[in-house]
C-alpha cells in the first residue's frame, strides 16, 4: 500500500477532527434514536469516516456533492452546522430542510451538497444533470456522486454511466463498497465483485481507494476530480470500507460474523490516522484528547439545540410544496380540498 505524505499540519488536525466530529455525532445519533427522539429510518456511517472526509476535502467549495440516504457525515463535513443536522433528525423546524427531510434527506444548497436520497440509485441521474449544468454554464466545477455497492446493480448506474460518457461530463462517480447491501453480501449481489471495472463497458474507467485511509481516498479522488475537470472523462471511483454498525438502527446483523467486525475495526480510519499523527509528532496523546473532547462537546451543543427547537407548524404543512390547488391539472399526493377523500384522484 502507498503511504501518501500528510497534508500540512492545520490541514491534518482539521481532518482527524472532522472525522471525530462525524463518529461521536453518529454515535449520539444512534442513541438518540433509541429513546425515540428520532423517525423514520436512521443510517449510520461508522466506519466509513476516512472515505466521506478524504473524498469531501478533495472538493472545491464550488463543486457540487451528492450522496444517497448515509450522508449525516457528508453534510457534516462539507460544514453544514452540526446543531442543525440533529435538529434535521429530530424533525425540527430548526433542522437543515425545517425537518421535512430527516435522516435520508440532509440537504444544504449553500454548500452545494445536494442530499440525501432514499431511492438506492436514484442520485445518479440527478447527478448526471447537475454536471450537465455545469458544463453548460462552462463554470469548472465537478460533482462528485456516491452512491453504494448495491446501487451499482441499478439501471440508473448504467444509464448514467452512458450519458456521462457520452456527453464529457466534469463527474467524478465514487461507489463506497462497504461489502454489503443491507444484508446481502456484495458476492451475493454483483456478479463483478471488482466495481472499479463496472463502469468500463460504458466509457467510464476506474480507479481504487482504501476507503479507510483518508489520505489514500483523498489523493485518489483527487486525481479522478482532476480528469474530470480537465480532461472532461468521467471517473468511477471505488473505495473499499466497512460499516462498523448495521445496515440501519434495526439490523439483527445475522449475515456476517462478529469476527469479521472486529477485523475490520482493527483498522479503525480514525484510530489509524490519529496514531499516524501522533508518530510523525503532528499532534500528542493530549491533543488528540482533545480533539475528541471536543467533538464531544459540539454534539452534546448539538442536541441541546435540537432538543430546543420546536416541531414544524402545521399550518407549514403545504409550505415548499410545488403544486396545490387547482393551478394545474395533474395527481396529487396532498389535496387541500378535504383529507382522504380524494387522495390521489385527478383534479379536472
Ligand atoms: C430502488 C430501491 N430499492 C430498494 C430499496 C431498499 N434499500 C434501502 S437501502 C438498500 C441497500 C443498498 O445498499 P448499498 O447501495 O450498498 O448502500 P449502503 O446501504 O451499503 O450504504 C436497499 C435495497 C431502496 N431504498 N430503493
Amino acid at each position: 500500500m502507498v503511504e501518501h505524505p500528510l497534508p500540512g499540519t492545520e490541514a491534518a488536525r482539521e481532518w482527524l477532527a472532522t472525522m471525530l466530529l462525524i463518529r461521536r455525532f453518529e454515535e449520539r445519533a444512534g442513541e438518540q434514536y433509541a429513546r425515540a427522539k428520532i423517525g423514520g429510518f436512521l443510517h449510520l456511517a461508522i466506519g466509513e469516516e476516512a472515505t466521506i472526509v478524504g473524498a469531501v476535502r478533495a472538493l472545491r467549495d464550488t463543486d457540487h456533492l451528492i450522496g444517497t440516504y448515509r450522508t449525516h457525515g457528508h453534510a457534516l463535513a462539507r460544514g453544514s452546522d452540526p446543531g442543525a443536522v440533529m435538529a434535521e433528525l429530530f424533525g425540527r423546524e430548526d433542522g437543515l430542510c425545517r425537518g421535512r427531510g430527516g435522516s435520508m434527506h440532509m440537504f444544504d444548497a449553500e454548500r452545494r451538497f445536494h442530499g440525501g436520497y432514499g431511492i438506492v440509485g436514484g442520485n445518479l441521474p440527478i447527478a448526471a444533470g447537475m454536471a450537465l449544468a455545469s458544463d453548460y454554464r462552462g463554470d469548472g466545477d465537478v460533482t462528485l456522486c456516491q452512491f453504494g455497492d448495491g446501487a451499482t446493480n441499478q439501471g440508473t448506474f448504467g444509464e448514467t454511466m452512458n450519458l456521462a460518457a457520452l456527453w464529457h461530463l466534469p463527474i467524478v462517480f465514487m461507489v463506497t463498497n462497504n461489502r454489503f447491501g443491507m444484508g446481502t453480501s456484495l458476492e451475493r449481489h454483483s456478479a463483478v465483485t471488482d466495481l472499479q471495472k463496472k463502469g468500463e463497458g460504458f466509457g467510464v474507467p476506474g480507479m481504487e481507494c482504501d476507503g479507510m485511509d483518508v489520505l489514500d481516498t483523498f489523493h485518489v479522488t483527487s486525481q479522478a476530480l482532476r480528469i474530470a475537470r480537465e480532461e472532461r472523462r468521467p471517473i468511477l471511483v471505488e473505495a473499499l470500507t466497512y460499516r462498523f454498525r448495521g445496515h440501519s438502527a434495526a439490523d439483527p446483523e445475522e449475515y456476517r460474523t462478529r469476527e469479521e467486525v472486529a477485523e475490520w475495526r482493527e483498522r479503525d480510519p480514525i484510530a489509524t490516522f490519529g496514531a499516524r499523527l501522533e508518530a510523525e509528532g503532528v499532534v500528542s496523546a493530549q491533543e488528540r484528547a482533545d480533539l475528541d473532547a471536543a467533538a464531544v462537546a459540539r454534539v452534546e451543543e448539538a442536541i441541546a439545540f435540537a432538543d430546543a427547537s420546536p416541531a414544524p407548524d402545521p399550518a407549514s404543512l403545504y409550505d415548499d410544496v410545488y403544486v396545490l390547488g387547482g393551478e394545474l391539472r395533474g395527481w396529487y399526493s396532498v389535496d387541500e380540498r378535504g383529507a382522504g377523500v380524494r387522495r390521489g384522484e385527478e383534479i379536472a
